[in-house]
């Protein structure tokens, strides 16, 4: 998979994709990750993207022309499958889309900021518009690194353990079950006697039960979409 992702911060998405996973899925060659700074494809004298709003108000907006070079030079070296804007009006993002989103080849992420971009670049070059939850960031930088990490994570070998996604909470609507590692006992606090008892049916059972309990205590609205 290959993400280009399109922002006027490039020194923000440095951190997150340079190490842990992410650094290893693109050392693995599973994942490649483009940044490309916005002001590089601006023409204007101080290489300004942003503008003020026709018709007043307080707050920059992203203008057409870098956005357009940006997208047009990218798009003129392959197709891409989505080319996703983030913004807190978009589509919120759950399991079930970055899934969807690990089978596809070719992505590009276009970062808001300030007001946002002129709504004729969502209009023409936009496929998708995503939203992280019901809160404001200061830009899409962030967001696009949760929403890229929630891809990269998937696609097959980024993960040592190749099952160990599919027991994530949100795969099947459920939360995670509680973990517990050495030592058995601590300061006094025990591990529950049945994950040391060494039988993995009953142990299968349990964590299943743990899951049920969690989610129907913390997530209501997700338990009921898995009892449905
Ligand atoms: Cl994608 N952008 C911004 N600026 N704020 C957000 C968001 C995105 N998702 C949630 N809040």
């Amino acid at each position: 998979m290959r993400v280009d992702i399109i922002t006027v911060l490039p020194e923000l998405l440095d951190g997150p994709f340079s190490a842990s996973i992410l650094k290893r899925a693109q050392e693995k060659g599973l994942a490649e990750i483009h940044i490309h700074n916005l002001r590089d494809y601006s023409t204007q004298k101080q290489k300004s993207v942003d503008d003020y709003a026709f018709g007043g108000g307080a707050g920059m907006v992203m203008t057409m022309e870098p956005i357009d070079n940006c997208i047009s030079a990218l798009k003129a070296n392959r197709d891409y499958d989505e080319i996703i804007y983030m913004t807190p009006d978009g589509e919120e993002l759950d399991q079930g889309m970055s899934n969807n989103l690990s089978l596809k080849g070719n992505l590009m992420i276009l970062c808001g900021h300030y007001k946002g971009i002129d709504e004729r670049a969502r209009e023409a070059y936009i496929t998708k518009e995503i939203s992280i939850g019901s809160y404001v960031l200061s830009g899409g930088e962030l967001a696009a690194a949760v929403l890229t990490d929630s891809i990269i994570r998937l696609l097959p070998g980024v993960l040592n353990d190749e099952t160990s996604a599919l027991s994530d909470s949100y795969q099947d609507n459920l939360l995670a079950p509680p973990v517990y590692t050495r030592p058995a006992e601590y300061k006094g606090m025990k591990v529950p006697a049945i994950l040391i008892s060494g039988d993995l049916k009953k142990i299968e059972l349990w964590r299943h039960e743990k899951s049920l309990e969690r989610t129907k205590t913390r997530r209501p609205d997700l338990y009921k979409k898995y009892s449905e």
